[in-house]
């Protein structure tokens, strides 16, 4: 899954794509280098994001779906039911809520009656907030727990819980061990039967664990060693940034195969 940020401030890549011919040659340039669908994403969640509009949204995307015109796969980042609407009219296959269905009550029935995809994702809090001090029991049970009710949630909606995937949140509202240790036990997520997405593409553990306290990003190479590490252990979707280097290093990666 390839990332195209139509926004301003996003953590790694806000305002590259934020002109709509520069975000549908960016969503072209990745489904040419592998991508089997591009996340496209209006709004940032970053730590200590504020969020934007309905509206604001909506004036981003749409004018990059409009010009993909459904040629490529196209996944919605958002947790609003119109934004989500209006991309799933334009072609969105995926609807990707980072707040699993909790945010707005009209976006489950928006992605039951279109029979789209639904990632859930787990995230502790709130962006604005997330990484205040984040503390739990033992994250993965907690992290796994949430996201079995939200699958159960989304199923009561009315959404196949064969269209339904899981994502354990990396980054949101999580130390950096707490996130490695997601991925060490991805296994207990995969469990619980439904596919499993991985976000770790260029975020701030990446680069703490490198060595700099201070990182807000994480590099190419620490990305995709995260990726192969989370597709060895179970994650068949990887969300990233980088795609041409991410399906090199799959693709070997995948030769070697699993036990
Ligand atoms: N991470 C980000 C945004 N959306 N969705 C899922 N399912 N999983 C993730 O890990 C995930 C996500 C944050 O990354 P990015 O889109 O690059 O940044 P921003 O939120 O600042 O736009």
């Amino acid at each position: 899954m390839g990332v195209v940020n139509v926004t301003p401030d996003s953590f790694s890549d806000g305002g590259v794509n934020f002109d709509p011919d520069d975000a549908a040659r960016a969503a072209r340039r990745m489904a040419e280098e592998g991508a089997s669908i591009v996340d496209i994403g209006g709004e940032s969640t970053r730590p200590g994001s504020e969020g934007v509009t309905a509206g604001e949204e909506l004036g981003r995307v749409v004018p990059v779906l409009e010009r993909l015109g459904g040629e490529v796969p196209v996944s919605i980042d958002t947790s609003k039911a119109e934004v989500a609407a209006r991309a799933l009219e334009l072609g969105a296959e995926l609807v990707n809520d980072v707040t699993a269905l909790r945010s707005d009550p009209e976006l489950a029935p928006v992605v039951a009656d279109s029979g789209a995809y639904l990632c859930l994702m787990h995230m502790l809090g709130e962006p604005r907030t997330m990484q205040r001090n984040p503390a739990y029991g033992d994250v993965v049970s907690e992290v796994n727990a949430f996201l079995e009710e939200r699958l159960a949630f989304a199923v009561e909606a009315g959404i196949p819980e064969e269209l339904v995937c899981l994502d354990p949140g990396i980054g949101f509202g999580k130390t950096v061990e707490q996130n490695f240790e997601l991925i060490r036990r991805l296994d207990e997520l995969t469990a619980l039967g439904r596919p499993v997405l991985v976000g770790f593409s260029r975020k701030s553990s990446l680069g703490k664990l490198l060595g700099d306290p201070e990182a807000a990003t994480g590099s190419t190479a620490a990305s995709v060693g995260a990726a192969v590490a989370a597709y060895e252990r179970g994650a068949t979707i990887l969300r990233v940034h980088d795609v041409r280097e991410h399906v090199e290093a799959l693709a070997a990666a995948r030769a070697v195969g699993t036990t």
